[in-house]
This record gives C-alpha cells, structure tokens and sequence, in this order.
C-alpha cells in the first residue's frame, strides 16, 4: 500500500470583538428637584451618595453629564428607566445614550 495522510491546511481564524460601549447621559433642565435627581441616579445606577450628587450638580452647571457606560441594550434600557421615573412625576428629567468612540 501507498497511502499519503495530510492535514488540512486551512487554519479557522474566530475573531470576536468586544461590544461597543454605550454612555448614558444626564441632561439638565430647570424643573426637576435636585434631590429627585439624585434619587433616580441611585436607584437606577447603582451609584453611592456621593457619586449621584456629583453627576447631578455637574449636569446642572454644565448642562450634562456622563453617568456610567454600558453594552448598548443596557444602556438604552437604563436611560428609558430613569427618564420614565421623571415622567410618571410629571419632571422633564431626560437621559439620552450615545456610542463611545
Ligand atoms: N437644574 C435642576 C434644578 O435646579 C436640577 C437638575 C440637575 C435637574 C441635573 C436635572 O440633570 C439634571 N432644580
């Protein structure tokens, strides 16, 4: 017998790429209670005490502020959340998402 085994060449390359991330922003706006907003902050994001009181003070004298980032569904589903939370108080309060460069 003349039997010649080989072995594929071929070599399968998985590229996997990590998620963008998605920021979460809070916009300021002139009717919403400071302390209402800090509430939602920590309700929503998980952040202490502190960390919600920075983010609120920095959105209203700057006019926004970057609260955290996420994969994109989660972001978007946090920002829902927390500007539904506004809403149902009859508050302008509004959290939008963008992509990370
Ligand atoms: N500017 C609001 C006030 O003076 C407080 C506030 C802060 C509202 C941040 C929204 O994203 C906001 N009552």
């Amino acid at each position: 017998m003349n039997e010649t085994v080989t072995t594929p060449k071929t070599k399968i390359e998985v590229k996997v790429e990590r998620p963008k991330l998605h920021k979460v922003i809070l916009v300021n706006d002139d009717f919403t209670p400071r302390e209402f907003v800090v509430r939602v902050l920590k309700a929503e994001f998980r952040v202490s005490d502190d960390q919600a009181k920075r983010v609120m003070i920095t959105a209203h004298r700057r006019g926004a502020c970057v609260v955290s980032v996420y994969t994109k569904e989660i972001a978007e589903a946090k920002a829902t959340n927390a500007t539904d939370a506004g809403r149902a108080k009859g508050y302008p309060l509004l959290f939008t998402t963008e992509p990370e460069e």
